[in-house]
């Protein structure tokens, strides 16, 4: 199918959404770097970009490429979206200001200090629980037992949710995620319990619900100080309940699978912790980049690698093809490299929306690598890896670990 609205720009027939890309999004990646810096995919009629250089001038430009009509593919403008918009990821400036300046200082690495220790020794608990008080080897699934379990720990704990129903924070994001991709057999699977899940995570954000001294109360006490409308905390609060759950699991699943096919790189976090957590966690989210895509859409005729995007058009952001582009990392962009400086990957976005949770992601990284470094030796694959299919994230269902112990 050719687009003739979209300048004649290369064409890729290949479905960025389908099970086998899903499972491996490499060779595709690949593809459309070397296609051209603005690529049409006949499947969908959008543009993407692939290439660094566009990834990260279409993040900056809010202006141009705007997220008020949607992130996913579903234009706002035309289609009702399955959900109250987010007041932080599917709002433009001015109305994303406001909440983003709250959540920005809630989620601050000043306002973090106070969980530090906190969160430290509950990783030192689950690891030592985990791996008990031997030595010699041990096999266990490093997403049950630790990338699932320590977010799970401590983050729902930090907004201040009740423990009651804390089973629903991951089917929700699943769904959530794989919602702003096409209407495929993922979302259709996801879509019975959407409601019901999508109900029941509006409760938790409720003031009568949230315990004092979390998040989510951080963020009622802004309404009660003016700084957002009573109406905006509710939604403000589901931010933190839809992006900062599924990410992490994924994210840490993205470094632990690291040093697991990387042994040479444990042993130099082994060697200096403190200083290698947080290269690694980064390094990690450019690898593996858990949020694959985004989308946005022209605000204006818009002119961008030598085409032009017509008004109103959804483009597609390959965050994860961005990562891992020579031309910005060198020819060994597809190494997970400690000695490499991570800044300015994409995992996180850029500009006006770049990840308002990345400090908890760190955090939460940081503390778990930090236990584990304490008391494994080295770690290996103990069977293949399984992965689990979503349109935006990339994520393990299962990572089979043998760990020796220290
Ligand atoms: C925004 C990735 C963890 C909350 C973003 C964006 C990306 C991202 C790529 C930019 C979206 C855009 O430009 O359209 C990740 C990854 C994480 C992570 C890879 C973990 C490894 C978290 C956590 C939280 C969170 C822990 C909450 C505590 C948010 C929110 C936004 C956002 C609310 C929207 C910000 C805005 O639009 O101003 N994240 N995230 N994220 N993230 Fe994260
Ligand atoms: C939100 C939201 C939801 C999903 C992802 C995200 C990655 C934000 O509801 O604000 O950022």
């Amino acid at each position: 199918m050719s687009t003739p609205t979209l300048g004649h720009a290369p064409t890729i027939e290949t479905d960025p959404f389908c099970d086998e890309v899903l499972a491996d999004p490499i060779p595709l990646q690949r593809e459309l770097r070397a296609a051209g810096p603005v690529v049409a995919l006949s499947t969908y009629d959008i543009l993407a970009f692939a290439r660094y250089e566009q990834v990260h001038a279409a993040l900056v430009d809010w202006q141009g490429f705007q997220s008020g009509a949607g992130v996913g593919l579903a234009n706002f403008r035309t289609e009702q979206p399955w959900r109250p918009p987010s007041l932080l990821l599917e709002t433009d400036p001015p109305h994303h200001d406001a909440p983003r300046r709250v959540l920005q200082k809630i989620l601050s690495p000043r306002a973090l200090r106070r969980l530090r220790d906190k969160w430290f020794a509950d990783a030192e608990t689950l690891v030592d629980e985990v791996l008990g008080d031997r030595t010699g080897v041990l096999e266990l699934d490093g997403v049950r037992e630790l990338t699932e379990s320590f977010p799970l720990r401590v983050f729902p704990d930090a907004v201040g949710i009740p423990k009651q129903g804390r089973e629903n924070l991951l089917p929700y994001g699943d769904h959530l995620f794989n919602a702003f991709g096409p209407r495929n057999h993922l979302v259709e699977a996801g879509e019975p319990r959407a409601g019901e899940l999508s109900e029941w995570t509006s409760a938790q954000c409720r003031r009568e619900v949230l315990e004092p001294g979390g998040f989510g109360a951080d963020i009622w006490a802004a309404a009660d100080r003016g700084d957002i409308l009573f109406e905006q905390a509710p939604l403000i609060v589901r931010s933190l309940l839809s992006a900062g759950v599924d990410t992490t699991v994924h994210g840490l699943s993205a470094v632990l699978h690291a040093f697991a096919t990387h042994p040479d790189q444990w042993a130099r976090l082994r060697a200096g912790p403190a200083a290698a957590a947080r290269i690694a966690f980064d390094e990690a989210v450019r690898w593996e980049s858990p949020v694959q895509v985004f989308f946005r859409t022209a605000t204006r005729d818009i002119e961008i690698g030598g085409r032009t995007v017509p008004e109103g058009h959804k483009i597609l952001m390959f965050l994860g093809a961005a990562n891992r582009d020579e031309e910005r990392w060198g020819a060994d962009a597809d190494r997970f490299d400690l000695s490499r400086d991570p800044s300015g990957h994409v995992g996180f976005g850029m500009g006006v929306h770049q990840c308002v949770g990345q400090h908890v992601a760190r955090l939460e990284a940081e503390a778990l690598l930090t236990a584990l470094a304490r008391r494994v030796e080295h770690l290996e694959p103990a069977a293949p890896p399984r992965r689990h299919l979503n349109n935006t994230l990339r994520s393990w269902e299962s990572l089979p670990l043998r760990m020796h112990l220290a």
